[in-house]
């Protein structure tokens, strides 16, 4: 069974992760088939990634069955694990130039919760939770985590997550802003593919200009940034799409954006 689904629709590169009966936990081999899915997400034809699991998780982040911690075991170096496959796929769904919408359709825990994070817009399922499982097995929040929570929902409840390990409803991650919304269990699907879709037939330069700037804005003073939305406003202003789209407004017609 392939870990790994992948098919396109109308400029939506849908990725699942589809590993249910390990709920869609990663081994090597799923990082591996999600990076080719990823390299898939660089053609032009794809406008927009929606990323879900297969099953009643999302994903329970890195599969512990495959962590021998056995007596005399060799001592493992997570380093190696986050420098080579969490690492580089957190990194490669912000800097994708095009949106990337993550359908939770159930559980996100440990990694699988950060990875969800990393993307540009959440909306999960009534019914799926986030744990910063981490703590739980003596480990630090990873793939982001770190650096998400904070931001994301401030430090008190990032901390509280961190430490505690508990499970956090979808409501309460949306309540606090952890994630975009949350929807009834039989209408994630749909919906998300909606936005993905909606997202897929919009100005994608435009969009991967947004994404930059949002994620520059973490580390950059106001001088700093407003410099940087200049650089970019101008880069928008140059493409094809930023013409169609003022086209459109004065013409009182719906703009055709064509990506470009
Ligand atoms: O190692 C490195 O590379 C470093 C990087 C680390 C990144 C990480 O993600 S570290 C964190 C790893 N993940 C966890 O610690 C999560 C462990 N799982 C859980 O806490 C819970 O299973 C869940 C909260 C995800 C779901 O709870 P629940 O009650 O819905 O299900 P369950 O009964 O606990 O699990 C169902 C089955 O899935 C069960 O197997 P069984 O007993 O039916 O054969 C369970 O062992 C298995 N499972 C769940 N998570 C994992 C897993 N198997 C392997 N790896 C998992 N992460």
């Amino acid at each position: 069974m392939a870990s790994i689904l992948v098919s396109l629709e109308t400029g939506v590169l849908t990725v699942t992760l589809n590993r249910p009966d390990k709920l869609n936990a990663f081994n090597p081999e799923m990082h591996a088939r999600l990076r080719e899915a990823l390299d898939q997400a660089e053609a032009p034809e794809v406008r927009a990634v929606l990323l879900t699991g297969a099953g009643r998780a999302f994903c329970a982040g890195q599969d512990l069955s495959e962590r021998d911690v056995s007596p005399g075991a060799a001592p493992i170096d997570l380093a190696v694990s986050l420098g080579s496959n969490y690492n580089p796929l957190v990194r490669r769904l912000r800097e994708l130039p095009k949106p990337v919408v993550c359908a939770v359709n159930g559980t996100a825990a440990g990694a699988g919760a950060n990875i969800a994070l990393a993307c540009d817009l959440v909306i999960a399922a009534r019914s799926a939770s986030f744990v910063q499982a981490f703590s739980k097995i003596g480990l630090i929040p990873d793939s982001g985590g770190t650096f998400f929570l904070p931001r994301l929902v401030g430090s008190a409840r990032a901390m509280g997550l961190a430490l505690l390990g508990e499970k956090l409803s979808a409501e309460d991650a949306a309540a606090w802003g952890l994630i975009w919304k949350v929807v009834d269990d039989a209408a994630l699907a749909v919906q998300a593919k909606e936005i993905a879709t909606q997202l897929a037939t919009g100005p994608t330069t435009g969009y991967g200009l947004i994404k930059k700037a949002l994620s520059m804005s973490a580390g950059n003073s106001l001088d700093a940034q407003l410099d940087l939305e200049r650089d970019l406003q101008r880069k928008a202003g140059l493409s094809e799409d930023y013409r169609e789209g003022v086209a459109a407004f004065k013409a009182k017609r719906k703009p055709v954006f064509k990506g470009k």
